[in-house]
């Protein structure tokens, strides 16, 4: 199976639950900085040209929160639930995350810190208060749901919970105003306990 990433809120999905399922998987480095994700070889693989992406035999997967399912699929593990009731909740969550949370944790990532990383310029300050007014709006939805739980699905640890959390240890970086949102703080200080979550990226030895 070759998973090509690069280290990124939307790389670091599928690389953690590959590594929290110690899964057979050839890790291969999409450099962004390069522009290798929009070169036609890398195309062919994701037509999107970003990453992540998988190959795994003839089977061929873009989109984040789908390559975790199918690794979760295919170990027979419990980070995607059997039950269908837990499953359509962690599709829910998942959705959710796209349309709501982390797109404008995204927004807030990139004006504050990708733009200038990368000499694209200062933050847009429209654009930056637009972004945080939507993401308070979602956080504080995210933060009541985790009043009294340890997961976003109840039961255990599943895909939504990386899903969800995927900005948030570049919170620092993307300077997203969490002070106000405790259980979130609660909630993701305890997935960083978890070594595939904190440490998802392959060594440079590993990575081809
Ligand atoms: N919805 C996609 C988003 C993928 C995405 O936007 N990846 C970013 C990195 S986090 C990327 O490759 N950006 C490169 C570019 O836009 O050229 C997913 O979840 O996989």
């Amino acid at each position: 199976m070759d998973l090509y990433y690069f280290e990124t809120p939307n790389g670091r999905k599928p690389c953690a639950v590959a590594r929290y399922l110690n899964l057979p998987v050839t890790f291969r480095r999409v450099d962004l900085t390069r522009g290798e994700q929009k070169a036609a070889e890398y195309r062919a693989i994701n037509p999107n040209g970003r990453i992540p992406a998988l190959i795994d035999g003839d089977v061929k997967l873009w989109e984040s929160h789908a390559i975790m399912a199918y690794l979760a699929q295919k170990a027979g593990s419990s980070l995607w639930p059997s039950e269908p009731l837990r499953q359509v909740e962690v599709l829910r969550w998942l959705l959710w995350d796209t349309a709501h949370f982390s797109r404008h944790a995204g927004r807030l990532f990139w004006e504050n810190y990708v733009k200038r990383a990368f000499g694209l310029g200062e933050p847009n300050e429209a654009e930056v208060a637009d972004a945080t007014r939507y993401f308070l709006e979602f956080a504080q939805v995210l933060d009541a749901h985790l009043e009294g739980r340890d997961h976003i699905v109840d039961g255990g640890l599943t895909i939504a919970d990386f899903g969800v959390a995927s900005m948030l240890p570049t919170a620092a970086e993307g300077k997203l105003p969490l002070t106000e949102f405790a259980q979130i703080r609660r909630w993701h200080d305890n997935l960083l306990k978890i070594p595939a979550w904190r440490e998802p990226w392959p060594s440079a030895k590993a990575a081809a």
